[in-house]
């Protein structure tokens, strides 16, 4: 499959990782929206949120306890940070595998563009 971010997962793209484990990844971004961004995605394939399967829903939740131990241990939840995720064309996503932006250490604009 010609997927960006499978070859990350799979090592044959080099990223900056900043945590990995059996089931996620997390990599900054390339084109970084602020002064920290990275990506957080499942290892597994899922081409977004809109594709998602009853049997992810652990999966889901296991993600968003990961973007919380990382952001504790970067030492963000004082500050604050985003979460993002972009679905299909409207939604602004241009890598199809479901993955969540988290952003911080600037204030952040509402609503976005
Ligand atoms: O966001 C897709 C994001 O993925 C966008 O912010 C750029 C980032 N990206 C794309 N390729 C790479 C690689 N190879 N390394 C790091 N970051 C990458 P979306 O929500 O789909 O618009």
């Amino acid at each position: 499959m010609d997927c960006v971010f499978c070859k990350i997962a799979d090592g044959q793209i080099p990223s900056d990782i900043i945590y990995e484990d059996e089931k996620v990844i997390a990599f900054n971004d390339q084109d970084p929206q602020a002064p920290i961004h990275f990506l957080v995605i499942p290892k597994k394939h899922i081409e977004s949120l809109a594709k998602l399967e009853d049997e992810d829903k652990d999966l889901i939740s296991y993600i968003f306890m990961v973007i919380k131990k990382i952001t504790e241990d970067l030492n963000l939840a004082e500050d604050g940070y985003r979460i993002v995720n972009n679905t299909g064309v409207d939604g602004g996503q241009t890598v199809k595998h479901m993955h969540f932006h988290v952003l911080a250490q600037r204030s952040l604009q509402w609503p976005p563009g």
